[in-house]
């Protein structure tokens, strides 16, 4: 008896995720934008002594981008309103170093609107990265510099409309040793005015860096971490990647990564745009893997996205879209299992084998799985197994879950399959299944 309330007190102390990170977590596929004066200059990072008269990108059109993230499968944006060099996107009051100055429609225009306007339009999310590193303004290194932050934080944070997403780094100068970035000033800000934005950094609050830029979630893949000792730019690289099976923060995964070498568009890099395949293997790694995928695609210099990153992002949609039609598990199991919804599920024991048996032979080469996690994230390992005709043969094993596992195997004809979760932090919750036939372009 004693046991039985451990376990059940244990499951229930889960960390679960809040409501803005269950949505969050369900959008797969957003979108990054990295533009500033780097785009003029052939920088990654500017030193903050750039002149606004470069920044002139003449044919601006960020509908043109958002259109593309649209059929590209893409549910929000993100844009370097201020990147390291200090350039602000947006005419803000506190610097004269942003657009206002620029010969960009007579320094009337607004990237950042321009964008949050363009993602109302098509119905994307919208949010935004506001560097804490600023090259250019004089205050940087000195307390003051934590109002002047919050001063341009709450511009973007009052004038554009609702923020799904603000993007935190913790990249500091040489210069500003003795000055302390005051983050919990700056998420409180971001929780007193958009109280449904999620807030991205090493250390959360509400998600977390995956630890590389190379668009790798862990094969290994918790929710979970303990921020005992974290912060933005103080946190190891390995254990974010990975998450912590003990966490008792509930913290997923971001996947941030670029269609292109560099995160700014630099033509010497057009020919070096990832393939749609490229980009579908990124998928699989990342929202496949219990994280989601923020994929960057520059605007170049004069404020388009190249043709061939709109190919790359549209023929990787159309990729993914043939090879998840149909999930050939439908009408063989549990409905609850096939409805395309987290909150209907199964109650699976751990060993206790799910048999799927199909009416005539199928073939597959990819499977899925989702755990309802509103409920925490319970699944360590597990086995999938297809019957031969005459024996049962290991097709795959797993370990975590989460939000989705996506396997990709060799391509099996089967009658029946067969699923054993081996090992669970509490009672499992199995969502969804899936068995796919991968689409002949991947
Ligand atoms: C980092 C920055 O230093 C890079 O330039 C880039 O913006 C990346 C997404 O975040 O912290």
């Amino acid at each position: 008896m004693l046991v039985i309330a451990c376990l059940q007190a244990n499951a229930q102390s889960l960390p679960k995720p809040t409501p803005r990170q269950l949505a969050w977590q369900q959008l797969e596929t957003t979108a990054f934008l990295h533009f500033t004066v780097n785009t003029f200059t052939d920088k990654e990072w500017g030193d903050g002594t750039e002149s606004p008269a470069i920044f002139n990108p003449t044919k601006m059109d960020a509908r043109q981008w958002v259109k593309a993230l649209k059929d590209g499968g893409f549910k929000m944006a993100i844009i370097t309103a201020k990147h390291h060099d200090g350039f602000c996107l947006w005419p803000s009051k506190f610097t004269e170093h942003s657009v206002k100055n620029s010969p960009w429609k007579n320094g009337q225009g607004d990237v950042v609107k321009e964008v949050a306007d363009a993602c109302k339009e098509f119905g994307l999310k919208f949010g935004f990265y506001l560097s804490p590193w600023d090259r250019h303004e004089p205050s940087y290194g000195t307390d003051a510099y934590n109002d002047h932050y919050k001063n341009q934080l709450k511009e973007l944070l009052t004038g554009y409309g609702e923020v799904s997403e603000v993007w935190f780094d913790g990249a500091k100068g040489e210069n500003a040793k003795a000055m302390e970035y005051d983050f919990k000033g700056y998420w409180q800000l971001v929780r007193d005015l958009q109280p449904k934005a999620i807030m991205f950094s090493d250390a959360g609050p509400d998600v977390r860096w995956v630890g590389n830029e190379a668009g790798n979630a862990g094969e290994t893949c918790w929710s979970t971490i303990d921020t005992t000792g974290l912060a933005p730019g103080k946190a190891d690289p390995k254990y974010l990647n990975t998450g912590d099976e003990d966490g008792t923060n509930w913290i997923p995964a971001e996947t941030d990564v670029s269609i292109r070498p560099g995160w700014f568009w630099h033509a010497n890099e057009n020919d070096k745009v990832r393939t749609p395949q490229n980009l579908v293997n990124l998928y699989y790694q990342s929202a496949g893997r219990n994280s989601l995928l923020l994929l960057n695609i520059p605007p170049n210099n004069e404020g388009l996205f190249e043709e061939s990153d709109i190919k790359a992002i549209k023929d990787f949609r159309s990729i993914l879209n043939e090879t998840f039609v149909n999930n050939l598990a439908s009408m063989h199991t549990d409905k609850r299992l096939t409805d395309k919804k987290l909150s209907t599920f199964l109650p699976v024991k751990t060993n206790v084998p799910l048999v799927i048996s199909f009416n005539k032979k199928v073939s597959f080469d990819r499977v899925m799985l989702q755990e309802n996690i509103a409920n925490g994230q319970k699944i360590k390992s597990g086995l999938v197994a297809y019957w031969t005709g005459s024996t049962w043969e290991q097709l795959s094993t797993f370990s975590t879950v989460g939000y989705k596992r996506l396997i990709r195997s060799k391509p099996v004809e089967t009658s029946k399959v067969r699923i054993t979760i081996t090992g669970s932090k509490g009672p499992v919750q199995l969502a969804e299944i899936g068995f796919f036939k991968a689409s002949g372009r991947e």
